[in-house]
């Protein structure tokens, strides 16, 4: 049985076996990844001899010879990532390695500490010493009575040459196992800092079904693990698998934009590191831009250490067999998702600093690619994007064609005309002096600005039946009978791969793997949306809203988990009862594993989030904008009431919604009040004060 508590970040095995002459014991063990003190770790396992006497033999290792083979497909692609740099034993407690990565020579040192009980007292075996290429351990041999327990306790400290205020990773991890606590306090105070991480991020959801609440807090315990307040201060971004899975081999994607939402409301300091980690690696985006003959920053599909371009370029089909070609780096959205998280951190916290040192900057060079990847067409009086793929990684290329990319994906192009125009914003709004360095520094001429506005308004938006099109030339492509398909497989999530085995290839349907158009109605209010098509001049309204998100939910088969959440948060207020069916499968993602057999290959990480950020934003109608914040509760049927506290503008503000209320209760601080605007209307809300609105 396998326990995970995770209001205090334990997990506890039970075991109880018994060989074959009979005897059985028990085994129970528990660990912990210190959310108190990050570079140690914990495991303590108690043995219990049910009926019989004798001795238990215990082997405490470190093993540098693990390998990443979770994935099977990546199975026959080097797996031998470390170096052994030394081994070795120091007092009669304490065993170390220390290897190296065996390309970029970062040196990773683990001690570990082994202690032993009998009915909790110590005791002191004699141990000897296993020693291998990249292994070391710790032998001992225990005599035990029958229904006495015993005790090891193993301590571990992890550090690498990148963690800071060290002076050498293998003489940080000695140190720091020679001052560490024993298990119980490490416990202690691990859970006293999950108890705290709880306190920000709970969200109480009263729900027709109780497992609601646990896979939400489920969610929200992966994302603390992967990223938490300890990684602040590390040169790290966020994973699209969390880090214990192995696909995508750790790169960073595009899926912090279903993430950070959360984070922003809960723990901006996160988001802002996060931000700061793709801003570090600005000049790369630069480079790579200036290589394919742009100007401004183009940010990589999937990237690790140094940001550059890491996507892979051939993609295994399992139903084949058959390898077969990747364009996805052709994915150039992902520079738009950064410049939204740059926008959406400043509307929540209003972060000036960041702004003015950062988030400007970037947002300057996101825009100047696209203004630069923009092609004017005379013709129409528009401005057009060849060449690249949208989310929907179903439609890489024209049906034939030689080349891959496809013209004017709606999801892009209108994210293009917003960027420029917060790029626009975000110069307007710094302070005088940031305003005239970053102008000077990176020579932002008026015709640029000029030419961004312009841009902005002349955008061209594909359009076929009064409904957005995916991209030029979709309303060509066939129709599927997706239903024929349902009946011959069981599972069409991956359709894709379903045509390609048999010859055919999705290019040529109108179906989409993920949301793409609708991204747009998931990013943006209708409201926002509406006045962003208005500027360029296009009209936007609820008819055109519906018809473009019934015909897209139709032909979608969610071969992402990201796609799900995009769909219940669109559907939310049109059609309830599906959107609640997509939540709920979305909760499921990983809980039940619903794409057979990917969660092995990690937790996915953006469909996690968003599910808790579909309760926290989406059914309160969140939405932060300019200087207010809004609010517009609609809950599902299914759910009563609604309690979560969130971060605005430095106000800590609890938030309680049910059929008839919404109530926020500003904690008391010593900050200026904030605006809430609900139906239309804006009120300030002070520190120490509370405002109850009436939903009917
Ligand atoms: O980033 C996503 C992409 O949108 C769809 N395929 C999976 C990736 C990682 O989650």
């Amino acid at each position: 049985r396998q326990e995970l508590d995770m209001l205090n970040g334990i997990l506890t095995r039970k075991v109880k076996f018994a060989d074959r002459q009979g005897r059985q014991t028990q085994l129970r063990q528990r660990r912990l990844v210190s959310m108190d003190s990050p570079n140690l770790v914990g495991l303590e396992t108690t043995i219990i001899p049910v009926n019989w006497s004798g001795r238990i033999q215990i082997l405490s290792a470190l093993d540098g010879r693990v390998s990443n083979t979770l994935v099977e497909r990546y199975r026959q692609l080097n797996n031998e990532h470390l170096e052994q740099v030394g081994a070795g034993t120091s007092g009669e407690e304490l065993i170390w390695l220390q290897v190296e990565t065996v390309q970029s020579h970062i040196r990773i040192a683990e001690a570990a500490r082994t202690r032993a009980f009998r009915d909790g007292r110590p005791i002191h075996p004699r141990r000897s010493i296993v020693r291998k290429l990249g292994y070391v351990g710790q032998e001992m041999e225990i005599p035990i009575k029958e229904g006495q327990s015993l005790g090891i306790e193993k301590i571990v400290a992890i550090y690498s040459s990148r963690d800071r205020a060290i002076s050498e990773s293998l003489i940080g991890a000695l140190e720091e196992i020679r001052r560490a606590d024993d298990f119980a306090e490490l416990y202690k105070r691990h859970a006293r800092s999950w108890n705290r991480l709880w306190e920000r991020c709970n969200i109480e959801v009263a729900a027709s079904h109780d497992w609601i609440s646990q896979a939400l807090n489920l969610h929200i315990f992966h994302l603390l693990q992967t990223a938490s307040t300890h990684s602040v201060d590390l040169d790290v971004g966020i994973p699209p698998r969390g880090l214990n899975g192995e696909a995508y081999r750790g790169l960073i994607m595009w899926d912090e934009i279903f993430i950070f939402p959360f984070l922003n409301l809960r723990l901006p300091d996160i988001t802002r590191s996060l931000l700061l980690y793709r801003y570090r690696r600005l000049h790369r985006a630069r480079w790579a831009a200036r290589q394919a003959g742009y100007e401004g920053a183009m940010f990589p599909w999937q990237s690790g250490s140094d940001g550059r371009e890491e996507g892979q370029t051939w993609h295994l089909n399992p139903m084949s067999g058959c390898w077969i070609p990747d364009h996805t780096q052709l994915e150039r959205h992902i520079g738009l998702a950064i410049a939204y998280n740059v926008w959406q951190y400043y509307q929540v916290t209003g972060d000036l600093d960041f702004m003015s040192s950062y988030g400007a900057e970037m947002l300057v060079e996101i825009a100047r690619f696209w203004a630069s990847k923009a092609q004017y067409n005379e013709c129409i009086d528009r401005y057009e994007i060849r060449g690249i793929m949208g989310p929907d990684e179903f439609h890489e290329k024209y049906p034939g064609a030689e080349g891959a990319g496809i013209d004017n994906n709606a999801y892009t192009n209108v994210m293009v005309a917003w960027t420029l125009g917060r790029a626009l914003d975000a110069i307007q709004q710094l302070p005088l002096e940031h305003h005239r360095d970053l102008r000077e520094v990176l020579h932002i001429r008026d015709e640029e600005l000029a030419l961004w506005d312009h841009i902005s308004r002349r955008m061209y938006v594909p359009f076929h039946d009064g409904i957005v099109n995916q991209f030029d030339g979709y309303e060509r492509l066939e129709e599927l009978d997706m239903a024929a398909y349902g009946r011959k497989y069981c599972n069409i999530h991956r359709l894709d791969r379903i045509l390609r085995a048999e010859g055919d290839t999705p290019d040529r349907y109108k179906i989409s793997k993920q949301a793409d158009v609708l991204m747009l109605f998931y990013l943006f209010s209708s409201d926002e949306l509406s006045e962003l098509f208005s500027k360029m001049g296009y009209r936007m309204d609820q008819d055109i809203m519906s018809r473009t998100i019934d015909y897209y939910a139709e032909r979608t088969c969610h071969g992402s988990t990201l796609s799900r959440v995009v769909h219940a948060w669109v559907l939310s207020r049109r059609d309830r009862e599906l959107s609640w069916n997509l939540f709920l499968e979305a909760l499921r993602s990983d809980i039940s594993d619903i794409q057979g057999g990917t969660t092995h290959e990690g937790i996915h990480l953006g469909a996690m989030a968003s599910t808790v950020d579909i309760v926290q934003r989406c059914y309160a109608g969140i939405e932060a904008r300019g200087e207010v914040l809004w609010f517009d509760p609609c809950l599902p049927l299914e759910v009563e009431r609604l309690r979560f506290d969130i971060e605005y503008r430095h106000h800590q503000v609890e938030v309680g919604i049910d059929r008839n209320r919404l109530r926020l209760i500003s904690l008391t601080r010593d900050v200026a009040p904030i605006k809430i605007g609900f139906k239309g209307k804006i009120q300030e809300l002070s520190p120490g004060s509370a405002l109850e609105l009436d939903l009917n």
